[in-house]
């Protein structure tokens, strides 16, 4: 796991090359491209998270390891897609309205391609109408919404009800995530899941595509 820790030093001084290479060495040593993720470089996110919040760093600091990161996705996104045949399912990502953060929902795309599903992400700062209108277009089995700030966690409730009023509630599995988001929030909306890591959102994303094909079959 050498070249795991030294992916983590890499992200934490924001060298993207330092980091791609450390990555590449952990996958020629046999590290799977999901163990990449869910070991290397989101624990290390989490790290420079911590960081920022004890003053040890500053935007900047964050800016430059998360540009990092994309360094090391850009690796890693061929290998996830070759993983599986026929995709677990369709997921339709996105950081709601208002919200500019992307670290986290981009690691829960990563390690969802991972797993096998296909993955439509919509980006940031997504208005409820777009999430209607993707979900009409994409047909996805699950809408993730991912959301950072305290005032913007409202636009996950607000985007539920845009699906519903749109007639498209259900049929959509609906999870939620994101730091300041809980199971208690999740439930309160109405939320069918909620996950508190990347790799908590793929084993809700599996059972909930579990619970969606077990409704279908009782009709
Ligand atoms: Co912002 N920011 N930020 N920020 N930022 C926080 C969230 C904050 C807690 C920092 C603080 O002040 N202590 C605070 C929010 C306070 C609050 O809401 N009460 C805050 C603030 C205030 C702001 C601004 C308003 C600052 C300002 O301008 N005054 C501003 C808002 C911009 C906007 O969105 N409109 C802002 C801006 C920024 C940057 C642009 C500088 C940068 C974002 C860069 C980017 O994302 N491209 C940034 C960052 C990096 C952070 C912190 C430091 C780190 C977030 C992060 O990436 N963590 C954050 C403090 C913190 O969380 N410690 C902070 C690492 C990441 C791997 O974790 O995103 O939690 P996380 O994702 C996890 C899980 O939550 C989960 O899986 C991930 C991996 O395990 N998960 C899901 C996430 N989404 C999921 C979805 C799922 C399931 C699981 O299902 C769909």
């Amino acid at each position: 796991m050498d070249q795991l820790s030294s992916l983590r030093e890499a992200i934490l001084i924001g060298d993207g090359g330092a980091a791609a290479r450390a990555a590449g060495e952990a996958l020629a040593a046999g590290v799977s491209p999901v163990d990449v993720i869910a070991e290397g470089i989101s624990p290390a996110m989490g790290e420079v998270g911590q960081l920022f919040e004890e003053g040890e760093y500053f935007v900047p600091e964050l800016l430059i390891a998360a540009r990092a990161t994309k360094e090391v996705f850009a690796i890693l996104r061929p290998l996830l897609a070759e993983t599986g045949a026929r995709p677990a399912g369709r997921v339709l990502l996105a950081t709601v309205e208002g919200d500019l953060h992307d670290i986290g929902k981009n690691l829960v795309g990563m390690m969802l391609e991972g797993a096998g599903f296909e993955v439509v992400d919509l980006g940031v700062d997504i208005p409820a109408s777009r999430f209607v209108s993707a979900v009409e277009a994409e047909r996805p089995q699950i809408v993730g919404l991912s959301a950072l700030l305290t005032t913007t966690m409202p636009a996950m409730k607000t985007t539920l009800e845009a699906l519903d009023a749109a007639g498209l509630r259900s049929q959509v599995k609906v999870m939620v995530g994101g730091a300041p988001v809980t199971q208690r929030y999740a439930d309160s909306i109405g939320a069918d899941g909620y996950g508190d890591t990347a790799t908590a959102a793929v084993e809700l994303a599996r059972s909930l595509i579990g619970r969606q094909d077990a409704e279908a079959s009782q009709g």
